[in-house]
């Protein structure tokens, strides 16, 4: 079982012990820092942490200076969930073999990694640690974009998005596909508990991340990480455009246990409609050309679906 600390509301929770520190040089505004902060805020037990590297690791890590006041290890951009994975296997093997404290608590084993690291080019090596059951969380930052090396797109970049490599212009409407939908495959695998989270609605991030560290086996989380620089937005912003995501269910808020039950967690009193987060976005403000205007429609009839499907699923238990 986790060491879950108990929150009794935000001012409390943002003045816990803190281990991650405020040193770091994120982008003002940055989601990241908030995510991070909120997870490592919800339970007492010891950590061991690895990160990918990303906006996150780079700015965090600025030798000799860390913000990281817990085991922590940069690796590879691909292996951040490898990593955690073995040292969950060595602490299992260590415990087996009687060479640890009896007595000493468990440690939580966490993986954080961007959606470059994580939907595309670290995929393979999650998969693996989901399918082999390690006990570990791994979290995906995902702010839609491989921001730290520039803003390139990666499968987790929505359809009419600008982004460096699917820029807008006369003849382009930007990013072609429609943003991949890596909870469902995470669910796919089997997994005890995935979770789609956001920073601004953090209580029921604490309560899925809580849930998570109590849960025997790999845990998924998916973290909505809104990105001043690469979405264009004022950096004082970041938890007014989290708020129009999780209000117009562009990024709904659910969770799925043991790959079947599906629980819907948040339900907006007023759903806004797509475009008011979009034009809330500058990547997206070539989509407002009476040209475009049409994908705004499409993506619209897609939430829209997605979210009579989540609905059909929390009630059909499958
Ligand atoms: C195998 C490999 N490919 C590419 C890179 C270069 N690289 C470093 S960080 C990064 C972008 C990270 O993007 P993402 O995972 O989305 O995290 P973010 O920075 O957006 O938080 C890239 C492409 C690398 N370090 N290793």
């Amino acid at each position: 079982m986790s060491n879950q600390k108990e929150i009794k509301n935000l001012k409390s929770f943002s003045t816990a012990a803190e281990r991650f520190e405020g040193a770091h040089v994120l982008c003002p505004g940055c989601a990241h820092s908030i995510i991070v902060r909120e997870i490592l805020n919800a339970t007492n037990d010891n950590l061991v942490v690895s990160a990918a590297t990303g906006c996150l690791e780079v700015c965090t890590a600025i030798y000799p200076h860390t913000s990281w006041d817990c085991s922590w290890i940069h690796i590879g951009f691909e292996n951040a969930s490898t990593a955690v994975a073995g040292a969950e296997s060595m602490h299992k093997a260590l415990k087996r073999k009687g060479r640890l404290d009896p007595n000493q608590k468990d440690p939580k084993f966490v993986a954080f990694g961007g959606d470059g690291a994580t939907y595309d080019i670290g995929f393979q090596w999650i998969s693996g640690c989901f399918e082999r059951g390690h006990d570990m969380m791994y979290v995906c930052l995902d702010n839609e974009v491989y921001a730290n090396t520039g803003g390139q797109r990666s499968s987790s970049t929505p359809i009419g998005a600008s982004a460096t490599t699917s820029p807008a212009g006369s003849t382009s409407y930007g990013e072609k596909k429609n943003k991949k939908d890596m909870l469902a495959i995470m669910a796919a695998h089997g997994a005890p508990y995935v979770a789609q989270v956001a920073p601004n609605k953090w209580k029921d991030m604490v309560k899925k991340i809580q849930t998570g560290f109590a849960t025997e086996g790999p845990v998924f989380i998916n973290a909505m990480s809104a990105c001043t620089t690469e979405w264009k937005f004022p950096m004082h912003k970041t938890v007014e455009a989290s708020d129009l995501a999780v209000d117009s269910l562009v990024f709904p808020l659910y969770e799925i246990i043991n790959g079947t039950e599906l629980n819907i967690t948040y339900r907006p009193k007023n759903v806004i409609p797509v475009r008011d987060y979009l034009a809330f976005q500058p990547r997206f403000k070539h989509l407002f050309k009476p040209q475009y205007e049409y994908i705004i429609d499409e993506w619209q009839k897609r939430v829209d679906a997605k979210w009579d499907y989540l609905q059909r699923r929390e009630e059909a238990r499958v």
